[in-house]
């Protein structure tokens, strides 16, 4: 089968377009990932290049050594994937160390991964060892409403997430562990990673202050819900901002209702 063809790029290639009309990706903004699985990178192996020039990633990611991810290419436009996945994706091999990569399908415009890869690989490495390799896709986008409340909410994981989780009474429940808050940084570099994937040790979704926001998630469905849901607490909380205000609103007595009967672990963290 055609690499093109397989479940797995068909739902990446899905979720770039998808993404795209949500309005979360302009020009070349977002990138993504995807941790193949052994049996789906063996189905395609006769349409692998062996590698050829093996680059630093910049961050050194040891659990990876010898995996194979599906990646966005570095300057490419979310919205010309699916027109033309070859030019706009690729395949990229780890090496044994964990340290380097190399190219062996794919991006064959630009033929280098996202700027954001070091983000992308140090997050893999988080998740793969906290979900026993459960976890494969991260993901970046540039939500309009999760990047505007960054101008006008505390930058902290706590009070970010309480006021995100009042927004729809399901939030709590679909992000229980809450959302972490990177201040804003220089990206495409391994301190911007490092800062990042420091959160992805408690959190599923990642905001970088006046830029973006990063999700992880089990597969294709999960990450990408994460991220709609985020930014659809965002549109009603800018909503109710520009009404106004909040009149009433959910309280932690409410949340703390909602945990038990839906048995949630709610971060207790950022409840008074
Ligand atoms: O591709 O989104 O953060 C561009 C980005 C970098
Ligand atoms: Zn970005």
């Amino acid at each position: 089968m055609l690499v093109t063809d397989t479940e797995f790029v068909q739902g990446f290639i899905r979720l770039t377009d998808d993404a795209f009309r949500k309005g979360w990706h302009e020009r070349n903004g977002g990138n993504l990932s995807y941790r193949i699985k052994d049996e789906e990178i063996e189905a395609v192996k006769d349409q692998l290049a062996q590698p050829k020039e093996w680059l630093p990633i910049g961050v050194s990611v040891p659990n990876l050594a010898n995996e194979y991810f599906l990646v966005t290419g570095t300057g490419r436009y979310m919205r010309n994937v699916i027109l033309k996945p070859e030019e706009n994706i690729g395949i990229a091999k780890i090496d044994a160390k964990g340290e380097n990569y190399a190219v062996v399908w794919g991006l064959t415009v630009g033929h280098h991964p996202t700027s954001e890869f070091p983000t992308h690989l140090m997050n893999h490495s988080i998740k793969k060892e906290l979900t026993n390799g459960v976890n494969r896709v991260i993901y970046h986008a540039h939500p309009t409403n999760i990047i505007a409340l960054t101008f006008v909410l505390p930058l902290n994981d706590k009070e970010f997430t309480h006021e995100l989780w009042e927004m729809a009474t399901e939030d709590p429940v679909i992000f229980p562990e809450g959302i972490g808050v990177v201040p804003w940084m220089v990206p495409g570099g391994s301190e911007i990673a490092k800062a990042t994937s420091k959160l992805m040790q408690k959190y599923n979704i990642v905001v970088w202050a006046h830029h973006g926001m990063f999700c992880s998630g089990k597969d294709f469905d999960e990450a990408f819900g994460l991220m709609d849901t985020a930014e659809k607490a965002a549109e009603i909380c800018v909503k109710v901002r520009s009404m106004g205000g909040k009149k009433q609103t959910i309280s932690d007595q409410n949340f703390r209702d909602l945990a038990r009967d839906f048995k949630i672990n709610l971060n207790e963290d950022f409840l008074d």
